[in-house]
Formats: C-alpha cells, sequence, structure tokens
C-alpha cells in the first residue's frame, strides 16, 4: 500500500529522522468509525449519517506531527454481503484496508450487545496474526451498560492488547489521547503524504461525498443506497467575491427514483443542495454556487464500469 503515493518531503538533513504509519479503522456499519476519524484530525474528510452503510471507499485521513505522520484508513462498516457489485467492492476495500497496516482500531458500538455483524468482523479482525489491534468502545456517552458491553466485545477479540471506551463525537479529548498514544509507537519510516495533505481523496471526490451525505440524510428507505455523486465541475472564481462553481451529478438507478430526488417542484433537491452547501462553504471559507443535475444511471450499483468512475472499485 505504501508503494501508491510516492514519499514526500519531510527529512532535512541532520534531523531526526521521521516515523510513520499506516492504522485501519474498521467495524460493521454506523459504529462511528468516519466520525472517529474526523475527530482524530479535526477536519472533516469523511462523510457522516445516521444511516448504516454510510463508507463506501476506504479514504485515507493523515496527521501530521512534529516529524511524525500517522495514516488512518477509514473503511465502509463491514456487513453481511448483499450481491451487488457495489457490496463486494466495499468488502474488498474493508480486506484490503487490513493488509500491511501497523495497527487496527475495531470499532463498536457500546450501546449495544455484539451481533452477527460484530462476530463477522471479530472473525476478520481474528486472522491478523501480527498485527496489533485496539478495541474501541465507541458512544460511551450514549451506553447504559458500558463496562459490560465493552467485556462482551473484548471476549471476541481476545487478542486485541487493549480496550477502550471513548465517544467520537463528543469526547475529543479521548480521542486524542488514543491519537498520541499511537504517535508514540510509530517505527521509523518516511512521510506517504506532503505534511499539509489531509486525506487521499481530491477536492472534487472531497466535495461529492460532502453533496453525497446530504442525499443520504433526506432520503429514505432504499434510496440513500441507490445514489451516487460525481462531481463533474469545479470553477474558481475569475474575480474577488465570485462563487466557487461545483456542478456535480446525482446517480440514480431509475427514473422513478430521479423524480423522489427532485421532489415536488425541486423541493428536495434544493434542501439536499442547501445542506451540501452550507458544508462546503463552511470547509472552504469561501463563497460556493452549487449546480446539481439528477442522472439515471441504470443499476450502477452493478456495473464494475461505474463503480471505478465512482472510486468505489478498489
Ligand atoms: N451518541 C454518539 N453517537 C455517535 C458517536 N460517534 C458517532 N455517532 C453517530 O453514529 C452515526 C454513524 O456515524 P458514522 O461515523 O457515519 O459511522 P460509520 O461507522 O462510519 O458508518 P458506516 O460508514 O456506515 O460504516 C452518526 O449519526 C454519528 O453522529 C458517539 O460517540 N456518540
Ligand atoms: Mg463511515
Amino acid at each position: 500500500m505504501p508503494g501508491e503515493v510516492s514519499p514526500a518531503e519531510g527529512q532535512a538533513a541532520g534531523a531526526e529522522p521521521t516515523r510513520s504509519g499506516f492504522v485501519a479503522i474498521v467495524g460493521k456499519p454506523n459504529v462511528g468509525k468516519s466520525t472517529l476519524l474526523n475527530t482524530m484530525l479535526g477536519v472533516k474528510v469523511a462523510p457522516i449519517t445516521p444511516k448504516p452503510q454510510t463508507t463506501r471507499r476506504g479514504v485515507r485521513g493523515v496527521y501530521t506531527q512534529e516529524g511524525r505522520q500517522l495514516v488512518f484508513v477509514d473503511t465502509p462498516g463491514f456487513h453481511r454481503s448483499g450481491k451487488s457489485a457495489l457490496d463486494q467492492a466495499m468488502h474488498r476495500s474493508v480486506r484490503d484496508a487490513l493488509v500491511d497496516v501497523d495497527a487496527v482500531l475495531w470499532v463498536v458500538d457500546l450501546r449495544r450487545p455484539p451481533n452477527d455483524e460484530d462476530k463477522l468482523v471479530a472473525r476478520l479482525i481474528g486472522d491478523l496474526r501480527d498485527t496489533p489491534v485496539i478495541l474501541v468502545g465507541n458512544k460511551v456517552d450514549a451506553a447504559k451498560y458500558p463496562e459490560e458491553a465493552l467485556q462482551l466485545y473484548k471476549d471476541l477479540a481476545p487478542h486485541a492488547e487493549r480496550a477502550l471506551a471513548i465517544s467520537a463525537l463528543n469526547d475529543p479529548a479521548a480521542v486524542y489521547a488514543l491519537r498520541d498514544d499511537l504517535l508514540d509507537r510509530l517505527e521509523e519510516g518516511p512521510f506517504f503524504f506532503p505534511t499539509d495533505i489531509r486525506s487521499d481523496q481530491t477536492r472534487e471526490e472531497w466535495a461529492g461525498e460532502l453533496i453525497r451525505e446530504a442525499a443520504m440524510i433526506h432520503l429514505r428507505e432504499e434510496l440513500p443506497y441507490s445514489v451516487a455523486v460525481q462531481v463533474v465541475e469545479w470553477q474558481e472564481p475569475e474575480e474577488e467575491g465570485r462563487p466557487i462553481v461545483i456542478t456535480a451529478e446525482i446517480w440514480v438507478e431509475k427514473s422513478g427514483h430521479r423524480r423522489i430526488v427532485i421532489g415536488k417542484g425541486g423541493a428536495m433537491i434544493k434542501e439536499i443542495g442547501k445542506m451540501a452547501r452550507k458544508q462546503l462553504e463552511v470547509f472552504l471559507q469561501e463563497r460556493v454556487y452549487l449546480e446539481l443535475e439528477v442522472v439515471v444511471r441504470a443499476d450502477w450499483r452493478q456495473d464494475r464500469e461505474a463503480l471505478r468512475e465512482l472510486g468505489y472499485e478498489p
């Protein structure tokens, strides 16, 4: 994996050698993996929604501090695989993320005891022999019996080297303590990303994820899962005071879906656009004009070519 990106600057002559490492974040859907990543980095690199299976590709988030670089790999929630090509691509991206990493964070939801999906993840990481696994019990802020729950998860991962209870959403200090622990154990190695880089996504991919996040939050039932977003144009303003113009396609699988995403008199697409634009403006610190088009791309979830275009194919 590290071979894919070229080592960056950061090793000044005579300076201390740099330290670096990869950390995979895995777990079943909706436990808070992407929230944990975003809190670790202090910026929003990954989309978060209350719905399971939000993350679809293994996004890398980079944290660099004083000669040390941690590369986190956020992964799609590991779930009982459906038959679609998308489901299979998501599974592969979890398995790929576990190859060649220096540590694995297994994130679980302490509000509930383990279920079959957690057991699936436990089996997956149980096969890792030489990689340290840290069990991260998340959502402790909302858990009734956190200690009991954490113990049940520990029983599923007897090889985990430690277990902790945190709230990725509400207790950044606990997340930073975990980050410091990971920084402390880094071994000597080159930086894999330039020091000012926070993720391996292009700005278009990142913006597309924020738009998809807004769509997933607004849509119901099966629809959040049949939507994909492709940013097709990004125009920086030519004059001061003008907005950045971002043009994106929202892909749906059927023309019936298209009608729902557009909504009565365009009400739904307007809401989605408003939410996405606000988020984009917060992070870009600039005005944004968002142009959204809903496109029917029949059965894109079964279409390997479409999955490649969307970057979902690992
Ligand atoms: N109460 C509470 N909610 C949390 C916490 N962390 C995350 N959440 C919520 O859990 C939901 C899922 O969070 P995500 O970060 O998208 O979860 P994920 O594991 O990345 O989900 P997938 O990408 O679908 O696998 C969101 O509604 C978050 O706000 C936490 O510490 N406490
Ligand atoms: Mg996620």
